[in-house]
């Protein structure tokens, strides 16, 4: 991440933990909503993962957490919404919709059974001591949009209807990743666009790469072909993700969760000398070991099971010739679990952080509404909303109002750039290295352009955006004298 946001972080969370610190000084009615918001503000950045189901999201979260605690097959802890969380000692919560929370201790896999039936459990919070949730928790979801209307309905509760209910804002996601194996539908686009999420908040991610096209025995390489083509479906998300990156989560799981190991890499190498058909005859015939002496099916099935048919076809010869370690290797990379790790660790995080900022000003406007504290929030709110430390927030805001009121809107480019920029240069969208002259000159020229736009017909929003960018052009132009 670059230095420049990892202070402003740090910056921001100490002003809003300095914001609700005098939220709660306003009465015993403000005291758990209080609670809620600084826990909100001071947990690691939390991404939901959401997608149809079987798009790979459970794997994602095992990919990601190197640990195998996501159920991935068909076991009823699948259906439900499950919080990953660092934390000691590996434990599960399961609550219930009537709030009362039962904890079961988790051994080394996935939570097995449910306590409770199904349709009585709100969501379940699963502890584990790990690094990568310290950075960034999760919430893997039982899918949308899928033939099973009670897992939309369940992934709605917490991510679409929970997100608007103040009392939840701890379990709110900041950022979403979202998974498809093809392209994306239409109910899956209205879905996203429900989260309050904007593209710098979202990535798209093409799952199952390995299988994509024609599969592993086709005439391309799937997850060539997949990188191809996320670049359409990252066009027809154009308002929802920036980038859509391919993803094979099985083969990044099992590299990640130490599946692979010397004798499965021998097993796999021992396939090398085989032709595509005797590799295809290797995987459908009853007993293997007419193909390759000694194969058993139980062998088989392991190799099937870790790599899929494209770790058999294209990743025999990397095992071959580098056993465990190089097939390890070879297997995160053409994965693409180090892209996305990458995403996910860099300034995606510093979006998510202006994310909860801004629903942070959404909630204190909802808790305003109670008569009886309504003096005292406002109070908050105007002292909040007069932090020079607040300027990207409010650009942020502006920048997801516009994208809800109008997702082609002339000046999202702008917010963008005023939003992501950490020079007066970038703000004008040049580089930092460009002459200050010019710079100059570029500003004037986007704030003539800002002041023409009152003339046309605006949204409330892009109103409203108008003007935070006139403040971020003027802003950028002082501090170039
Ligand atoms: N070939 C292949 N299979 C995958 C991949 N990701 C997940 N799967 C398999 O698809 C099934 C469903 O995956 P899961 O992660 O549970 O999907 P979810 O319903 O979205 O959580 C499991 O059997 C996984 O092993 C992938 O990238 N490639
Ligand atoms: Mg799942």
């Amino acid at each position: 991440m670059n230095p420049y946001h990892k202070q402003a972080i740090s910056d921001l969370t100490i002003l809003l933990r300095q914001a609700i610190d005098a939220l709660e000084q306003g009465g015993p009615e403000l005291v758990e909503p209080a609670k809620e918001l600084r826990e909100m503000v001071t947990r690691p950045p939390r991404v939901a993962i959401v997608g149809r189901l079987k798009s790979g999201k459970s794997t994602l979260v095992n990919a990601l957490t190197q640990h195998r605690i996501a159920a991935t097959d068909s076991l009823e802890c699948t259906l439900v919404v499950s919080m990953y969380l660092d934390g000691a000692p590996a434990r599960a919560e399961i609550i219930g919709l009537d709030g009362e929370s039962i904890r079961e201790p988790l051994g080394n896999g996935p939570l097995q059974k449910l306590p409770r039936p199904l349709d009585e459990i709100d969501y379940v919070r699963q502890y584990l001591p790990n690094v990568s949730l310290r950075q960034l928790s999760l919430i893997d979801t039982p899918g949308t949009a899928t033939l099973t209307v009670e897992n939309e309905e369940r992934t709605r509760r917490m991510l679409v209807d929970g997100g608007q209910d103040t009392r939840r804002a701890s379990s709110w996601a900041d950022c979403v990743v979202f998974l498809s194996d093809s392209a994306p539908r239409d109910d899956e686009r209205t879905f996203l666009s429900q989260l309050g999420m904007t593209p710098l908040t979202t990535v798209g991610v093409l799952s199952r790469a390995d299988s994509f096209g024609a599969g592993a025995f086709g005439q391309v390489d799937p997850i060539i072909f997949a990188g191809e083509h996320a670049y359409k479906i990252a066009e027809q998300l154009q308002s929802v993700v920036e980038t859509v990156l391919p993803l094979s989560g099985l083969l990044a799981e099992s590299a990640s969760v130490g599946r692979v190991t010397e004798t499965l890499a021998r097993n796999l190498g021992s396939l090398v000398m085989l032709d595509r058909d005797q590799v295809l005859d290797f995987i459908e015939v009853d007993d293997p070991g007419v193909i390759v002496r000694g194969f058993t099916p139980a062998m088989r099935d392991d190799l099937l099971d870790a790599v899929g048919e494209y770790g058999i076809m294209a990743g025999r010869g990397v095992a071959h010739q580098s056993g465990a370690t190089g097939l390890l290797k070879w297997m995160r990379e053409v994965s693409g679990i180090e892209a996305l790790t990458q995403l996910l660790t860099g300034d995606i995080v510093y979006f998510a952080i202006l994310q909860r900022a801004v629903r942070m000003l959404d909630a204190l406007e909802d808790i305003s509404n109670n008569y009886n504290v309504r003096n005292h929030v406002r109070w908050v709110q105007e002292v909040i909303l007069s932090q020079p430390g607040m300027h990207f927030v409010l650009l942020y805001r502006s920048y997801r109002n516009t994208y809800a009121s109008n997702p082609n809107s002339v000046l999202l480019p702008a917010l963008r750039r005023a939003i992501t920029a950490t020079n007066p240069a970038e703000v004008a969208g040049l580089t930092s290295s460009a002459d200050p002259g010019v710079v100059r000159a570029k500003h004037e020229e986007e704030l003539g352009k800002l002041q023409m736009l009152a003339m046309t017909p605006l949204s409330a929003a892009e109103d409203e955006a108008r003007e935070r960018l006139i403040v971020a052009h003027q802003h950028a132009l002082r501090s170039l004298r």
